[in-house]
């Protein structure tokens, strides 16, 4: 027990929210922490009324940062999500958005020295053993978080924080199509089981008997599609190379729908039972890849732009999400590189109590 708490950082990272660690604030053992965590977070309990969580999947993550002692990296990162009403805390997935306070976390903790005007941190993601190098602004040896840029699903605007990967595919489930393939039947529905970054299952809406633009309140009130989307859910998760997933919070659901605000197409992604309020960042890289396979069943829904340095806006419940491919014939998978601009915000530093 610590009577006198342990050093916590609340951060929002892009449209998530949630509490940063010092790997060496936090017991070794995985399951030790994973108690402690929980009892943090508050859960199991959907209001997470004894805890900092905010009661929705989105506000109950966490960053575990450390020094990293790998050649090229400044940092490693372990994200944790935390089931709101089970005893579950999950590695199974990595976090686009909680990614995007790494950086100035790492710079507030004094892991990384910060350069005047700008600093690359380089990031060693360990749940899906990859990287990324985000950049942030900083001035005086500290992050500056107020700026000028927007992203939606947060209002107002702050510093941007740009992220670059080159090795997001495959992430967790060893290859960018698991079954070789971007259109695998399951339940008489034609999917795409695709990771570029994360596990996603992408579907069309109108195979559903959905438009693709209902509310988060009504997809979560469809008890029928939910069911549906979870059985598939289920099933492909072993043809994925994840295995029994009930318990595990990927493969994401996604349904597609043809763009309506210039994008490039329109999602609504089940984490996997909640629905998102947006997206996820690299579920929405996963989606964008999707697209670009014209034998994938959501290819003939999407509008993408041409050329090799693509654009491309995955529209979602609160407006889209930017993202940049950079195509190469002979790169892995054709992608040479993708990035994205998020935002972060530093919203509270102190101790938290796990009495
Ligand atoms: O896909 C939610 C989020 C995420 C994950 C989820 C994410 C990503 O919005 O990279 O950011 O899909 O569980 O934080």
């Amino acid at each position: 027990m610590t009577p006198d708490g342990i050093p916590c950082m609340m951060m929002r990272g892009g449209t998530s929210k949630g509490a940063y660690f010092l790997a060496d604030d936090l017991p070794s053992d995985p399951a030790e922490r994973d108690r402690l965590l929980l009892r943090i977070m508050g859960s199991p309990d959907a209001r997470q009324i004894d805890g900092i969580g905010g009661a929705d999947p989105l506000t109950s993550k966490v960053a575990v940062v450390r020094a990293s002692a790998r050649p090229g990296f400044d940092v490693d990162f372990l994200f944790l999500q935390v089931f709101v009403d089970q005893p579950l805390v999950s590695d199974g997935q990595n976090c686009g958005n909680i990614l995007a306070g790494v950086g100035a976390f790492a710079v507030e903790r004094g892991l990384v020295e910060a350069g005047e005007g700008e600093t690359a941190i380089r990031i060693y993601m360990e749940n899906t053993a990859q990287s990324a190098v985000a950049r942030i602004r900083t001035k005086g040896g500290r992050p500056v978080y107020a700026g000028e840029a927007h992203i939606d699903g947060v209002p107002g605007s702050s510093a941007p924080v740009y992220l670059a990967f080159t090795d997001a595919a495959g992430s967790s489930c060893g290859a960018l199509l698991p079954t070789g393939s971007a259109a695998t039947e399951i339940e008489g529905v034609t999917c795409t089981l695709i990771d570029n970054g994360m596990p996603v299952v992408v579907m069309r809406a109108a195979d559903f008997g959905l438009t693709g633009y209902e509310s988060r309140e009504e997809l979560e009130a469809n008890e029928a599609a939910r069911a549906r989307i979870e059985r598939i859910r289920l099933a492909a998760g072993p043809l994925m190379n994840l295995g029994d997933v009930a318990k595990k919070s990927v493969p994401k659901m996604t349904l597609v729908a043809p763009p309506t605000g210039g994008g490039a197409i329109m999602t609504r992604s089940f984490i996997p039972h909640r629905v998102h309020a947006s997206i996820g960042v690299f579920g929405a890289l996963s989606v964008a890849t999707a697209c670009m396979f014209p034998d994938s069943p959501v290819a003939a829904l999407a509008a993408l732009p041409d050329g090799d340095a693509k654009t491309v806006a995955v529209e979602h419940p609160t407006g889209n999400l930017e993202i940049l491919l950079l195509l190469d014939a002979d790169a892995p998978g054709g992608l040479k590189e993708c990035s994205f601009l998020r935002t972060a915000r530093k919203l509270f530093d102190g101790r938290v109590f796990a009495e």
